[in-house]
């Protein structure tokens, strides 16, 4: 059986051909997946998780190895899930840019899909968008050059059209919402999550799902600092909940001092699973979770927050 630490020490010492081999692997189950030979409940890049068995939700880890150690060793999820456990991890994207492990972090992260396909679940942040919205600044090539030399555009390569397939949102029917930045404005239903991928560019739901921010003390939308995505207001949240027939949601995308933060009256959580320059964050957090349980708001999840 691998320990977590196993795999992280390996990422360590990866050569180019090791990660680009994963990436192919990761590729082929998550397009088995959507073609719906896997054994996990989709709609389009949706996916649905059941209420049951435990799950550790992961926010923006931006090339920061030594968190994410922290995170699978303190989670135990490697050795729960080898043992046929009823455990899940769920990323809500941003593994790369900003920190030089980047290339790290990928491998671990792609490692554990291809080792447990139905119990590892990839979100697409704002750093794995497409190439319309690419993220600035973009450093992941120059970690790839650092770590690989020359061959940094191959891995370059595969790696940008993996992100293509990582999924938009995940759902726990009933209870609560997972994605990256925000909910967009006017949100129907789960479609409007589901097809995000192929309505873009010319609907801004992708965007506004990858990017968007929730600020307390607005209504609607303002244009958001970061130029593109939106702020949304507490209304804008109330409405995506009602639509989704949901109780709140649970993102990454902001960092947080203590690594995490409540919003529009517990409506929203945000996850920030990374330490380090060039975020202010004091502390990380993640979400261990028993999916057996019911919560009527995000407030509630504060006893199951780990700092670290
Ligand atoms: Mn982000």
């Amino acid at each position: 059986m691998m320990k977590a630490y196993e795999l992280i020490e390996r990422a360590r010492s990866i050569s180019a051909d090791d990660l680009l081999g994963v990436i192919d692997e990761v590729e082929r189950l998550i397009s088995d997946e959507i073609r719906g030979s896997g054994r996990l409940r989709l709609r389009g890049r949706l996916i649905y998780i059941p209420p049951a068995g435990e799950a550790a939700i992961i926010g923006d880890l931006h090339g920061d190895i030594e968190s994410l150690k922290h995170i699978l060793v303190d989670s135990e999820f490697v050795e729960k899930a080898s043992r046929g456990e009823d455990a899940r991890i769920i990323f809500l994207g941003d593994y790369g840019d900003r920190g030089i492990h980047s290339p790290e972090v990928y491998f671990v992260v792609l490692s554990l899909k291809a080792m447990f396909p139905d119990r590892v679940v990839l979100l697409q942040g704002n750093h794995e968008g497409p190439p319309d919205l690419l993220a600035h600044p973009h450093d992941l090539p120059y970690h790839l050059q650092l770590k690989f030399g020359g061959e940094w555009s191959r891995v370059y390569d595969a790696l940008c059209n993996l992100f293509r397939r990582f999924y938009t949102a995940a759902l726990v029917p009933g209870r609560f919402l997972m994605v990256h930045g925000g909910v967009p404005a006017g949100i129907t239903g789960v479609d409007d999550l589901a097809y995000a991928y192929q309505r873009h560019p010319s609907e801004s739901l992708l965007e506004e799902i990858l990017w968007s921010d929730p600020r307390d003390g607005i209504s609607g939308v303002l244009p958001s600092p970061r130029g593109a995505g939106r702020l949304f207001g507490e209304d804008v949240t109330s409405a995506a909940l009602e639509a989704l027939n949901v109780k709140f949601i649970v993102r990454g995308h902001e960092p947080a001092a203590e690594g995490y933060k409540f919003n529009h009256n517990g409506k929203v959580l945000t996850l920030f699973s990374r330490r380090g320059p060039p975020y202010y964050n004091i502390q990380g957090a993640y979400l261990m979770l028993d999916l057996n349980e019911e919560f009527k708001s995000a407030w509630q999840l504060e006893g199951y927050i780990r700092k670290f």
